[in-house]
């Protein structure tokens, strides 16, 4: 459903006095809910069936079809995410000392120091906003046991570059899929490369589960631990083989993940719909670039990502992203400052950002717009408009912002 009101081109910037230009407010992530007569027959389905969780039939045809979707051997269904990195990395039996991107979502890096394994922070490239392979080898210690990359917005990390790092220097290969579910690398989906690939169905993400997640991977040994470690370690009634935990995804969640696994074409359209009218929105705005998608691989169009030149535009990020707010859509400036500028790593490690410094640059420029089914091209109109605005008024927009800051001192 689309909010309307006056084109913002014609009015006031809500952030100057101005009314807003959304009624209601526009989020980064709004759940696309998919076809919700096949959701709530599926919750019949479960309620008669009165099997609500372990490993349960929706449960096991949603691994199915997203090993079929995905091109990998086995994938374990979770709970969420961050449980899922964490059983991975201890099934995996990772220890010491672990490289990961600093610009990525803090559960990447939690997962590890969960379990008392050091996050080891090495900087982006700037062009992919992924860990730059070129300096993950000067981070590698006698401690360092794997590399940990995040496949953000989607976009896959040098995989092959990565692996030949890991395979040269005898350490193991994972990666945080949690954005990139429905994209490919070199004609391959993501979820089969490295020693395991962890997807995220959050409410927020491409494919959703309410709350979920899947571990996907090739390797027998490892699936199998995987198994055990998200279930208690149990084999069978009365038998614990191994160390676990509860990890396991819930029926309702599966009826949901697979209700929406049935939407995704229909849900890349429009993502790519709106990601497109975003790029003829905000084209030829100075100092606005948004980031592009590789047109031979297969894309999820989850993530609309916009980097602010401050000089070219006139306004820095941090004032657009005040006026945007002002106009009730929620942009957010993931993945900002950096999961080394946040706790407990900034304590434990405070001078990591001076080996950081493409990481501190770009994610001070970031702004992530609103997409989904819950945003129509309309919005997208208004708001690439409210940016267009903002770069217009770009002195009062900076008046403003000062205002407003000093006010809150
Ligand atoms: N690795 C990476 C690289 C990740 O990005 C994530 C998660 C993970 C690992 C861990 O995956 P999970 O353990 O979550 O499966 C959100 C999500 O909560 C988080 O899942 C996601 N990344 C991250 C990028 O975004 P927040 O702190 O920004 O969430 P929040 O509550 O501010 O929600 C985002 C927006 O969505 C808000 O404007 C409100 C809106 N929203 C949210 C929910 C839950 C709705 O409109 N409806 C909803 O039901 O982290």
């Amino acid at each position: 459903m689309e909010n309307s009101s006056p084109n913002p081109g014609t009015r006031r910037l809500a952030v100057l006095g101005g009314a807003p230009a959304f009624p209601q407010i526009l989020h980064v992530g709004r759940p696309n809910i998919g076809d919700r007569d096949r959701l709530l027959a599926r919750i019949n389905d479960l309620l008669d069936r009165r099997w609500l969780s372990n490993n349960g039939p929706f449960v096991q045809e949603l691994e199915a079809r997203i090993a079929a979707y995905v091109g990998v051997k086995h994938v374990i269904c979770v709970c969420n995410a961050t449980i899922g990195l964490e059983i991975a990395i201890r099934a995996a039996d990772l220890r010491g000392e672990v490289i990961v991107p600093a610009y990525t979502f803090v559960a990447t890096a939690h997962a590890l120091q969960w379990q008392e394994i050091t996050p080891v922070f090495a900087d982006m490239d700037p062009a992919t906003h992924n860990i730059d392979t070129a300096r993950v080898e000067r981070h590698i210690t006698p401690r360092t046991t794997a590399i940990l990359a995040t496949h953000v917005w989607g976009r896959p990390c040098q995989v092959e570059a990565l692996a030949e790092i890991a395979a040269r220097r005898g350490l193991k290969l994972m990666f945080d899929a949690a954005h990139a579910f429905g994209c490919s690398h070199q004609g391959r989906m993501v979820g089969g490369f490295g020693l395991a690939e962890v997807f995220s169905f959050h409410a927020t993400k491409f494919l959703n589960s309410f709350e979920g997640g899947a571990i996907c991977t090739n390797d027998d040994a490892l699936a199998q631990r995987i198994r055990l470690m998200t279930n208690f370690g149990f084999a069978g009634f009365d038998n614990v083989v191994h160390i676990g935990t509860n990890g396991k995804m819930t029926e309702v969640c599966a009826a949901m993940g697979l209700t929406s696994l049935e939407g995704i074409d229909e849900l890349i359209a429009t993502n790519r719909r709106n990601y497109l009218a975003y790029r003829e929105g905000l084209a030829g705005l100075p100092g606005i670039a948004l980031i592009d998608y590789p047109q031979t691989e297969r894309n999820n169009y989850q993530y609309v990502v916009v980097e602010v030149d401050e000089a070219a535009a006139g306004v820095s990020r941090d004032d657009l992203v005040r006026v945007l707010h002002a106009e009730n859509v929620l942009a957010r400036k993931y993945f900002w400052p950096g999961v080394h500028r946040m706790e407990p790593y900034r304590s434990l490690f405070p001078h990591s950002h001076l080996l950081l410094q493409n990481t501190e640059r770009v994610a001070a420029t970031i702004i992530v717009l609103p997409t989904g089914t819950a945003v129509g091209p309309d919005d997208v109109g208004k708001i690439c408009s409210i940016v267009g605005q903002a770069l217009l008024h770009g002195r009062e927009v900076r008046l403003a912002s000062q205002a407003s800051t000093m006010a809150t001192r």
